[in-house]
């Protein structure tokens, strides 16, 4: 079969294209990543401690939002195209979605940017969480709404090529990997709502001075409904992976396509009505609407834990396909040279430990010695900074040869580049969690508690900060040699024909799960009833106590 860039041209250069801006995202926020863990550990310090927030907010917008969210858009266009059989319905819709959101994207960066520049009359040092009461020039959430709006449309952009497919198909089951991004979009629509009501009707109006003040408690909660399903939104990219591709790579098929279709289910269902597990050290939300999130957070561990079962038992029946015996003698027979798969099998690893601090997060007793401590940005370079970002450039060896038709342009540099994103990361997450515990804060410019003294060195917060820049220099050598390698590729003729990019049927396949599953409009009410049950009444309350618009009486 020809190679996906033969067969899909057009989709295949926007695939490129988003993957180009994602890997541009990349190499900027990685760097302000090395200033800041340098920065903070006292190491080097390149910037003054007044710009240590314009270079956070561009490091949390340019890698979290801008980076994880591109590469997502060419992914799914890729994964639509090919497991539909059929080009996108109208080529021009697709190239206007990437068009707005490159646009927004731009926007939103320069206008943070310019914050470093005293001479420009602009700046967003609001950090990529961006409630209130931090204010940033209205230019800041106009480029965040038309990049939001863009992946609106490009989800309706993949919605069409499957009404399309549908009306000819009118019996088949939902293409797996269709299945993923259709559910993982629906989420986003119910999710991005909430963040779209707090910058359309509250920060535009109040950064333009058209309004005197917000509720700041109510835009933290507006964010905070969309910031919890967004974490999954990084994630579903490297789950469609960790599912469709690892088991190929690891020479077997899918365990199972039932099981992977409950995983897209329960997360549509559950990544919303969880939101309140950020805002535990909130005062004005009562603490059984705390509770209720807290639950529902602990049902949504529920999805990972089936994934953490797939998907390594795939590994495992590919690896007894290659000839693996034993208990765990199996894992010595998987293709560790091939940095697709390292990659991406490094990155599930780091995810299980990611996941175990995740559940620590979610007690609503243990977050309270946790929260606002860097054991926090522990946690989450484990997760998106590794389980989505590792997965998502491992996964970029695997797709480009097909986007492009080139070889990959060195297989061992991309080998040495995985490892050691997996080695920094251990040294630079596992200081954090200890950190953390000790009580060093998240986001400060300032070192804490500089006095070192050799006798006491190891296991001191001097031995913390040396580990943490140590890991960060790694991370950022990582991504160096990434793109190096990527831009090479590009660069390269060398074509690599043709591209296997069949993908095995699962061992179980759609034939035998319910077809209840594929019931997308079911799962949506399911969803939305129990998004009103957790968010109507806490609403209801914030709003009560300071009205839409006042200043609530606990900030
Ligand atoms: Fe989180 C804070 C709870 C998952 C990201 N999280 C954050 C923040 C970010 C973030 C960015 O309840 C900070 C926001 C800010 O700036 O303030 N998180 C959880 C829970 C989960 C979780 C319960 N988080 C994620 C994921 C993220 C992410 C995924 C990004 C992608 N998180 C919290 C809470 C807070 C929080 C509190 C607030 C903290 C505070 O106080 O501020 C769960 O979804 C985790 C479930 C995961 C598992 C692991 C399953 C293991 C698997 C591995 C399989 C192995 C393989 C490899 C494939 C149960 C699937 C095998 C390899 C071989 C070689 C065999
Ligand atoms: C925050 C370093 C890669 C997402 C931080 C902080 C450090 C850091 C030291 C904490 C700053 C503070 O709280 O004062 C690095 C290094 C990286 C890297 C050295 C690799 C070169 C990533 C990646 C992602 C990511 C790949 C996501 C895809 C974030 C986010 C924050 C953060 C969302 C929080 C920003 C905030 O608090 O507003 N990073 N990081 N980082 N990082 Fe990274
Ligand atoms: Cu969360």
């Amino acid at each position: 079969m020809a190679t996906f860039v033969d067969r899909y041209p057009d989709e295949a250069k926007v695939v490129q294209a988003s993957l180009a801006v994602a890997f541009i995202a990349l190499g900027i926020g990685a760097f302000f990543g090395l200033i800041q863990a340098l920065h903070r550990t006292n190491i080097i310090r390149i910037i003054s401690s007044v710009d240590y927030y314009t270079v956070l907010t561009g490091h949390g917008v340019l890698l979290a939002l801008v980076f994880t969210i591109f590469f997502l858009v060419g992914l799914f266009t890729w994964a639509v195209t090919r497991s539909l059989e059929r080009p996108l319905p109208d080529i021009r819709l697709t190239w206007a979605w990437f068009g707005l959101m490159t646009t927004g994207a731009t926007i939103t960066a320069v206008t943070i940017l310019a914050g470093l520049f005293p001479d420009i009359p602009m700046s967003a040092d609001v950090l990529y969480t961006f409630y209130a009461p931090l204010q940033a020039h209205p230019a800041f959430y106009i480029g965040l709404a038309m990049f939001i709006i863009g992946t609106w449309m490009a989800g309706a952009d993949w919605f069409l090529a499957y009404r399309e497919w549908r009306s000819e198909n009118p019996d088949e089951r939902i293409p797996l990997q269709t299945f993923m991004v259709l559910t993982t979009m629906i989420m986003w629509y119910i999710s991005t709502l909430g963040v779209a009501v707090s910058v359309v009707f509250f920060l535009i109006p109040w950064s333009m001075g058209l309004v005197d003040s917000v509720n700041p408690l109510l835009t933290r909660t507006l964010f905070w409904y969309f910031g919890h399903p967004v974490v999954y939104f990084w994630l579903m990219p490297a789950y469609l992976m960790w599912y469709t591709v690892l088991p190929k790579l690891s020479g077997g098929r899918l365990f199972s396509d039932p099981l992977a279709r409950v995983v897209f289910v329960l997360f549509l269902l559950l990544s919303t009505p969880v939101g309140i597990h950020h805002q535990y050290l909130d005062p004005g939300i009562a603490e059984g609407f705390k509770f209720i999130a807290m639950t529902n957070t602990m049902f949504l561990l529920l999805p990972s834990l089936l994934t953490a079962f797939t998907v390594v038992a795939s590994m495992e029946h590919g690896a007894r396909q290659r000839g693996g015996e034993g208990y765990l003698g199996w894992l010595g027979t998987l293709p560790w040279r091939d940095p697709a798969f390292t990659g991406m099998a490094l990155a599930g690893l780091m995810f299980a430990a990611g996941g175990f601090s995740g559940m620590i997060n979610a007690g609503m007793n243990i977050n309270y010695l946790i929260h606002n401590t860097i054991w926090v940005p522990g946690h989450f370079h484990m997760t998106v900074g590794t389980a989505v970002a590792l997965t998502m450039m491992a996964g970029t060896y695997w797709l480009l040869p097909q986007i492009t038709g080139k070889k990959v342009y060195s297989r061992p540099i991309g080998l040495l580049q995985v490892v050691m994103w997996f080695v920094g990361m251990v040294f630079m997450s596992n200081a954090m969690h200890r950190g953390g515990l000790l009580g060093i804060p998240r986001r400060t410019a300032e070192p804490q508690y500089t006095n070192f003294d050799f006798v006491t060195a190891i296991g001191s917060i001097w031995e913390i900060r040396v580990q943490i820049a140590l890991g960060g220099t790694l991370l950022f050598i990582s991504v160096v040699l990434f793109l190096f390698n990527v831009a090479a590729t590009w660069a390269d003729d060398r074509s690599e024909t043709p591209v296997d990019d069949y993908l095995p049927e699962p061992l179980s396949d759609a034939s035998g799960s319910p077809v209840i599953l594929d019931n997308l409009a079911l799962w949506t009410g399911i969803a939305v009833v129990l998004v009103i049950l957790a968010y109507t009444l806490p609403l209801a309350s914030i709003i009560g106590d300071a009205g839409i618009f006042g200043s609530s009486p606990v900030f």
